[in-house]
């Protein structure tokens, strides 16, 4: 009877986890374009999604915010002085709705712990650069000239209040200081990475991983749930 309780909670965790939205399972982009990468990002309910062709360093990107007001700015940057001041040096990506219901979204290189996010140049091209909002998300989208053969970047994303039109200073709770990483853009390994489902083909080599990836996850539930009884019938008998 404990088996089969364990069975049945076992099978609807697996059931709740499968159907939670993650990056792989959402396609709809306004521009219609397709990415062949995706990333959950672990705070502020965000994703990012890639193209790259790392011999010319173009990547292209979409980040997507959710659980956003129209009164919240966004923000994606890449750091290429590192993560340790994270903040100092991003070069950013800003968006945010503007009282009249326009999107507002520029560049912004942040120099300064007090800074206002004025609008300027980044270190990279930036092109197609659009952002929207709807559904409580913020998507941006760009199209980043990295230098060729780049492989990993340092990622910042942010969040905060706008008040009269200009954004303000973010939060400074742990979802807010953590958020940030290193993002590898040639591979991503991971159960987020999985292509598009309107991609044109899957890629066998990455569904290979994920099929790995879930053959050991269901491995160490059924491991740990096995050493769970036994330990169980230890203590009982
Ligand atoms: C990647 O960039 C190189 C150099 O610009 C170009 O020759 C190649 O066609 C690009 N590959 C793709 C898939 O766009
Ligand atoms: C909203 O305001 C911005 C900046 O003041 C302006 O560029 C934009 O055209 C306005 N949008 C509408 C719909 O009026
Ligand atoms: C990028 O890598 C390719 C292949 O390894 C190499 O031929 C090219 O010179 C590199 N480019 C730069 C700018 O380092
Ligand atoms: C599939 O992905 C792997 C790495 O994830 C890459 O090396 C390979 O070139 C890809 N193949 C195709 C056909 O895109
Ligand atoms: C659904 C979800 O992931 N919600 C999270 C959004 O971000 C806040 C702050 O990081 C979390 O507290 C929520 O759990």
């Amino acid at each position: 009877m404990l088996r089969l309780v364990l069975v049945c909670s076992l099978l609807f965790t697996l059931c709740l986890s499968s159907s939670a939205q993650t990056c792989s399972t959402f396609t709809s982009f306004s521009n219609n374009l397709a990415y062949s990468s995706c990333k959950d990002l672990p705070y502020l309910n965000s994703s990012i999604y890639w193209n790259y062709n790392s011999s010319s360093g173009s990547l292209q990107i979409a980040y997507k915010q959710a659980r956003i007001t129209t009164s919240n700015w966004v923000a994606w940057a890449i750091n290429p002085i590192g993560l340790q001041s994270a903040m100092i040096g991003a070069q950013s990506l800003v968006a945010f709705q503007l009282s009249n219901g326009s999107m507002r979204v520029y560049t912004s290189q942040i120099t300064s712990y007090t800074t206002t996010m004025p609008e300027d140049k980044l270190r990279y091209d930036v092109s197609d650069l659009k952002a929207i909002y709807a559904n409580a998300e913020i998507i941006i989208y760009a199209t980043l000239a990295l230098p060729s053969n780049t492989t990993t970047i340092n990622q910042v994303w942010q969040e905060g209040p706008v008040s009269n039109d200009n954004p303000g200073a973010h939060p400074l709770v742990p979802a807010n200081t953590n958020s940030k990483g290193t993002l590898d853009l040639i591979s991503s390994p991971g159960p987020s990475r999985q292509p598009p489902t309107n991609s044109v083909a899957p890629n066998a080599s990455a569904s290979r991983s994920s099929g790995r990836m879930l053959t050991w996850v269901l491995l160490r539930f059924w491991l740990t749930m096995l050493c769970g009884w036994k330990l169980v019938h230890v203590m009982l008998f």
